[in-house]
């Protein structure tokens, strides 16, 4: 197992991103994950916020993929399902991931991942996968409306250090098999709720209502818009899902 041979606990910490940049810059090698009690600045996409507070599972894997930089994205959206997979296993709870890197149990957030890379001459030299769940958090003390707590979902408190063992398993499967070109898109697309579904894609002010078809090879959302021309969700984009009555439709072909 390449992800978690070594694993640094830590307990307050600005971010675990950042610790994981800094030991990578140094050298430390592949696989090694960064966890820690709480976050004082804890990052989402595009400078926002990820309200850490203890309770939560916060972590950072530092990897070293052999691998062009365009197929850094689909590692990202693809990542989001060993999360899926793990709450589903440990919690017994439905999730569904909202592409691009949310992980949603009855429509509530519940985890969310962050990836950053460092490049040189135009290829990554490494990049930090990090990964936030609200495991026994108290989600109505979080300033964001739609965030849930997988305590509340299944109404028990959770181990996390059994949760991390098993997530770090389901990501060291889903990363080895990557690495050999193997994309287990069918399965992603069972627990995805933007794949077949209307959506709403958003950026700024600008708003396009369409329906999930398919992941393009470099991650982004393909989908078609309500006067059929075809788009791509890059991971700038806000896709909010539109319920009517949350009817699935058939995908098109996954590359
Ligand atoms: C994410 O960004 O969902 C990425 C979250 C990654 C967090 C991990 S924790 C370990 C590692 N270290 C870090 O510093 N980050 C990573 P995004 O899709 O941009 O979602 C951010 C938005 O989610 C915010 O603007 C809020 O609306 C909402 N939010 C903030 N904190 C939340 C929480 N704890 N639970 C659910 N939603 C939250």
């Amino acid at each position: 197992m390449l992800i978690g041979r070594k694993v640094l606990v830590k307990g307050e910490v600005c971010s675990t991103n950042d610790i994981a940049k800094t030991l990578a810059i140094e050298g430390e090698p592949e696989g090694t994950v960064i966890t820690a009690l709480r976050q004082t600045g804890g990052r989402g996409r595009t400078g926002r916020q990820w309200e850490s507070p203890e309770g939560g599972l916060y972590l950072s894997i530092i990897l070293r993929p052999d691998l062009p930089a365009k197929d850094l994205t689909l590692l990202t959206v693809l990542s989001c399902l060993p999360v899926a997979q793990t709450v589903e296993e440990v919690c017994r709870v439905v999730p569904r991931i909202k592409w691009p890197n949310d992980i949603r149990v009855d429509g509530r957030k519940v985890a969310g991942i962050l990836t950053e890379a460092c490049y040189r001459g135009g290829e990554p030299r490494f990049m930090v996968l990090g990964i936030g769940v609200n495991l026994n958090t108290a989600a109505d003390r979080l300033n964001a409306p739609e965030a849930g707590s997988l305590r509340d979902a299944c109404a028990r408190d959770l181990d996390a250090e059994h949760f991390l063992n098993v997530l770090l398993f389901k990501l060291d499967d889903m990363y080895s098999k990557f690495l050999k070109g193997e994309r287990d898109l069918d399965m992603y697309a069972s627990y995805s709720e933007s794949l077949g579904y209307d959506i709403e894609v958003r950026l700024g002010d600008q708003k396009v209502r369409g329906r999930g078809m398919c992941l393009d090879p470099d991650g982004s959302l393909v989908f078609r818009s309500e006067d059929g021309m075809i788009y791509r969700a890059t991971s700038v984009h806000d896709v909010v899902p539109l319920d009517r009555g949350q009817v699935r439709f058939e995908t098109g072909n996954v590359h």
